[in-house]
């Protein structure tokens, strides 16, 4: 679809930045930015975030050395996520703990989803490869290591890989992440190969609850068992992190939420981590099937729901928890993932696509590119911020009173530009006068909370519509007279448009909540 394709509810009047070209318009990116829209005429100009910075976390980056550093990481910060890709290459086989969400057949589920299998590659063929993802998806910004073990229980090949790309494709950014075991052995390693973002898997820092998700840990040549597993692992894990904070590297925490085990634990977490200086949470959902065969997957150990998910992440985030940046849009990607958060293109990067093959590295194509999704983003911020639109760059003292959850359907570009149907995700929204703020994404295949709510006759609508059960409406490109109807049952009301998310969102948000009999801030 070109950009011109779509047609904007746009005010003639208003002014229109260029469309952009390259990178955005591939992503599908409009032809109007927020100024013009007509979600943004409804707001009301006198609020509004001034920041520049890039910050996809739920709070302001002040830091400009931090803003900087995030600003294309499609994981660090949530607007980044919608113009900018990762990668990931397999290269990392062992693992020298074990979790029982984990049974290593598959991916490691720390960082990737469960149930997936990456093929390994050698660090020379992931060069390889990395060189001919970043010539055909010149808005990948970040490699990341991942798995499918540990990346730092296998150091050689991992920091290999990274030496390779580093001395080949200067302008992508290395990124790693770690069970955390050994990586007080290796922080010095990975600052000097100007790693800036470590993720480190924390899902306890008291053994007793430890004691319950590892079964042993293999530490300098002896295997350990019950609490005092978990108390080595732990003590590593925030050593490492110490470490990292110190080099003032970023370390963004991983925790895996298993209900009724770590749950009621993971704000102390937040807390602890937060007090310790990292920089963002992600506190993720276990996902668990008994064919899976791990340890919790056979005992009927359930994932949380996305709401869950959410009420913890906003208790960590909250004023009276641990005030933690969160990491609201993880996709919980394969060791080998390749594309925009979201979306998977790794089958279209098979070896045949980069062995044998010498693939010039297109530095200069690659820094134009990346120079118009700036532009692109410069507009649409400007846009949010001539309409005064707090939210995206997490003002909270420009949060209003009420709001109400808002689902969105996009393929990217920061655009309600996909088909209700089409949907795999959806993008969750607390919206309210002048705010749109991204609290969570929500894959329609990834949750199910077992036969009981989800058997065999619920069909994809109906779950779609229970993933969405707790929004009060959903912005998609056109909808269905069906589904319509059924959300419409649920009371979630279907708005069909094309347009930038923030000023739809925000429209939506304080139409809603003029209406609203409750307030609904968390
Ligand atoms: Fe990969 Fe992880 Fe780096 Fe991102 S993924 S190593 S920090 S580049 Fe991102 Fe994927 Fe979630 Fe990971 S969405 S699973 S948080
Ligand atoms: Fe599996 Fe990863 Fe845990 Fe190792 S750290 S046991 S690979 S989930």
């Amino acid at each position: 679809m070109s950009p011109d394709d779509i047609m904007l509810p746009v005010l003639p009047s208003q002014p229109r930045p260029a469309a952009p070209s390259g990178p955005a318009a591939a992503l599908a990116a409009p032809t109007a930015a927020a100024p013009g829209s007509s979600a943004a005429s409804l707001a009301d100009p006198a609020a509004g975030c001034k920041s520049k910075s890039s910050c996809g976390t739920s709070s302001p980056v002040a830091d400009p050395e931090i803003a900087a550093k995030i600003a294309n990481h499609p994981c660090y910060s949530a607007e980044a996520h919608q113009y900018y890709a990762r990668m990931h290459v397999a290269v990392a086989p062992g693992c020298n703990i074990q979790c029982n969400y984990c049974n290593r057949k598959y991916d490691c589920a720390n960082e990737s989803r469960p149930g997936v299998t990456s093929s390994l590659l050698s660090p020379e063929d992931a060069l390889a490869k990395v060189k001919r993802v970043a010539s055909e998806i010149k808005q990948m910004s970040v490699l990341g290591i991942a798995g499918p073990g540990d990346p730092l229980a296998n150091p050689k090949r991992t920091f290999r890989t990274m030496e390779l790309v580093a001395r080949d494709c200067p302008d992508i950014k290395l990124c790693l992440s770690t069970n955390g075991l050994t990586l007080p052995d290796y922080v010095d390693r990975i600052a000097a190969l100007d790693v800036d973002h470590v993720t480190i898997t924390i899902n306890m820092t008291d053994p007793e609850v430890g004691e319950r998700i590892y079964p042993w840990v293999a530490f300098r040549g002896k295997k350990y068992t019950g609490r005092e597993a978990s108390k080595i692992l732990s003590e590593r894990q925030l050593e490492g992190l110490a470490m990292l904070t110190e080099r003032k590297i970023l370390v963004k925490v991983n925790s895996v939420m298993i209900p009724g085990v770590n749950d009621d634990h993971l704000v102390e977490v937040s807390r602890t981590v937060k007090s310790m200086g990292a920089f963002l949470h992600n506190v993720m959902p276990l996902v668990s099937a008994p064919e899976h065969g791990t340890v919790f997957g056979l005992a009927g150990q359930r994932g949380p729901t996305p709401q869950e998910v959410k009420a913890l992440q906003d208790r960590c985030a909250d004023d009276d928890g641990a005030e933690m940046n969160m990491m609201r849009h993880c996709r919980q990607c394969r060791a080998d993932a390749v594309g925009l958060l979201g979306e998977d293109r790794s089958e279209e990067f098979g070896p045949e696509t980069y062995l044998g093959t010498e693939v010039a590295y297109d530095l200069e194509g690659r820094r134009k590119v990346h120079e118009d999704i700036e532009k692109w983003r410069d507009d649409l911020r400007d846009g949010r911020e001539a309409a005064g639109i707090a939210g995206a760059a997490g003002t909270e003292a420009a949060r209003p009173e009420r709001t109400v959850l808002v689902a969105v359907a996009t393929k990217g570009g920061g655009v309600v530009n996909q088909h209700f149907g089409h949907a795999e995700e959806f993008w969750v929204y607390e919206a309210g006068e002048n705010w749109a703020k991204l609290v969570q994404t929500r894959s329609v295949a990834r949750y199910c909370e077992g036969p009981s709510e989800c058997g065999d006759a619920e069909t994809t609508l109906q779950k779609t519509v229970r993933l969405l059960s707790d929004c009060a409406a959903v912005l998609c490109s056109k909808v269905g007279p069906e589904p319509r109807d059924l959300l419409a049952a649920a009371g979630i009301e279907a708005v069909e448009l094309y347009d930038v998310i923030e000023p739809a969102v925000a429209a939506a948000g304080a139409r809603l909540t003029s209406d609203a009999p409750e307030v609904t801030v968390p």
